[in-house]
């Protein structure tokens, strides 16, 4: 029989949180514990490529031009299943070729972008039409910060209820069209020591603060909501701050303690105070690596940008502006 081949490209782009998931209610489907809300950047982003083979007796998945060995493969099949399944095709084994765009000092890969554009790329090669909120609830089935990626600008992911997947799924709050920007300080390129999984399973199990994540989620959703669409960066960033820090500081009470903060980390966070006592509308957040983000205004940038190349470097300092909606690339 001659082979017969379905293929697709897709890009999806990067999503940083405001308000952050940390910690999933149910681990096999990758249901959160809380809603979460994210800004889509467009200075990161994944391109993937899959192309389903009827000649194939198992999948195959190059990273960056790599081929990946069985673990890194397993976590892709397990994701190229639910497609499969969608398909009814259980015996259709794909390569995936997914190459991660990111300023070559950042080092930053991100599951979120790999994972939406993967999704993005099975459901067009497979003809599969599933609508974005639905491809959203298998994004999220790869890493739950991939639920977020398909989409651009301001972005909130819903816990759902129950154990029903379908009703944990993304949205657009906000297109974002309006004077922002996030700037990316880049303090340390190697892999993170704890993983996000592991970081944020242990805090579930064993921050004595954890009790309290779930009322201040949804109080600062409360409140940062309407400032949004205010256009109102100061409250934004002011509620995104302190939804970061109280999320890490859920991982020093953690047993045994950690953090994910370096001490470059917190020359980043003095530079932002004292940007704010200058008059500049500057906040921080973090997620489960050194790295520091900073929301700002679009037209204050490079003024922020500034205030950490003297201390980091040029090339580890990038502005990243909100970014659009996955979409589907020509192929090559
Ligand atoms: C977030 N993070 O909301 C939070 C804040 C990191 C800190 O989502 O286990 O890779 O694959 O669902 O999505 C990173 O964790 O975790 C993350 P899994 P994921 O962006």
């Amino acid at each position: 029989m001659t082979k017969q081949l379905f293929s697709a490209k897709f890009r999806a782009h990067t999503n940083i949180a405001l308000i952050k998931y940390w910690g999933k209610r149910n681990k096999e489907l990758f249901l959160p514990v809380t809603n979460s809300l994210s800004l889509t950047l467009d200075a990161f982003y994944t391109d993937t490529e899959v192309e389903f083979d009827t000649s194939l007796t198992s999948d195959v998945f190059y990273l960056d031009g790599v081929l990946q060995n069985d673990f890194h493969t397993a976590k892709v099949s397990r994701f190229l299943d639910l497609f499969r399944k969608e398909a009814n095709r259980p015996n259709l084994f794909a390569t995936v070729r997914s190459i991660n765009h990111v300023p070559t000092a950042a080092g930053l890969a991100s599951s979120a972008s790999a994972f939406a554009a993967l999704a993005g790329a099975c459901n067009l090669a497979l003809d599969l039409a599933i609508d974005t909120q639905t491809l959203s609830t298998f994004a999220r089935q790869g890493s739950g910060s991939a639920s977020r990626s398909l989409l651009g600008g301001f972005v909130e992911w819903h816990k759902g209820q129950g154990d029903d997947s379908a009703s944990s799924y993304a949205e657009v709050f906000d297109d974002a069209d309006w004077d922002l920007a996030m700037v990316f300080v880049i303090i340390n390129r190697q892999a993170k020591k704890v993983d996000s999984r592991l970081g944020m399973e242990h805090t579930n199990e064993t921050s004595p603060f954890y009790e309290l994540w779930p009322r201040e989620v949804a109080k600062d959703l409360e409140k940062i909501k309407p400032a949004i669409k205010a256009h109102d960066i100061d409250t934004v960033g002011t509620i995104a701050e302190h939804n970061a820090m109280k999320m890490h500081a859920m991982t020093i009470a953690a047993n045994p303690s950690f953090t994910y903060w370096e001490p470059g980390s917190i020359e980043a966070m003095q530079i932002v105070r004292r940007l704010r006592e200058e008059g500049i509308s500057a906040y921080l957040t973090m997620d489960a690596g050194p790295n520091v983000k900073v929301l700002c205004r679009a037209s204050e940038a490079e003024r922020v940008k500034a205030a950490f190349v003297s201390r980091f470097g040029e090339e580890q300092i990038v502005i990243a502006k909100p970014g659009p909606n996955a979409y589907p690339l020509d192929k090559e």
